[in-house]
């Protein structure tokens, strides 16, 4: 066996690893709480290793005119199907520290601190969201099987001054909410949903 030969089937062999590994994707079928209703599906993509993770999505049958929703990863998964998101639990924090805004630095924020999203007049919210710290694989920061989740009001980035301003946001209820899911999608599937 030549050595060309034994290296060309090596770099096949991780080529093929990594194909099969990367880009990441998840979804979410976001649906109202303790319903059966989609307001929307959002998916997610991690392109690398160390890639930022890009969501990208519309949820539509937010309250018009309450402009920003907060928005953030919790712990624990809900049933994908009827999700009840009180079962979530606290805000994704893993590092055990305050609740924050999504530009802070990782020791000043919650992992799953998504800060907030923007509903229109109609109560319709493009998503396009790109952030350093929620990841698709690893022990550590992954999202997966945990619950993104849409609350009523807006997100004070801990600085608000509530009580529960440095442990939710003072975001109110959870009006939806949805299991965060691994999925498989096609370069051109994934073209259509980030890039369109
Ligand atoms: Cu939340
Ligand atoms: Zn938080």
């Amino acid at each position: 066996m030549s050595v060309l030969f034994f290296l060309s089937t090596i770099f096949l062999i991780l080529s093929n690893g990594y194909a099969s590994s990367y880009p990441l994707y998840a979804r979410a079928n976001v649906r109202l709480d303790n319903s059966a209703s989609v307001i929307g599906t959002l998916y997610f993509i991690q392109a690398t290793r160390t890639s930022l993770v890009i969501i990208r999505g519309t949820l539509a049958g937010l309250v018009p005119n309450q402009t920003y929703h907060g928005f953030h990863v919790h712990t624990s998964k809900v049933s994908e199907t009827r999700p009840n998101c009180t079962a979530a639990g606290a805000h994704f924090n893993p590092y055990n520290r305050t609740h924050g805004a999504p530009i802070s630095p990782i020791t000043q924020r919650h992992v799953g601190d998504l800060g907030n999203i923007y509903a229109d007049q109609y109560g319709s919210a493009q998503i396009l969201i790109i952030d350093k710290i929620i990841k698709l694989t690893g022990a550590s920061q992954s999202i997966i099987e945990r619950t993104i989740i849409v609350h009523r009001d807006v997100d004070d980035y801990g600085l608000g001054g509530q009580s529960d301003s440095l442990t939710t946001g003072h975001a109110g209820a959870r009006i939806a909410c949805g299991l965060i899911q691994s999925t498989s999608m096609t370069e051109k599937e994934a073209f259509l949903k980030f890039l369109s």
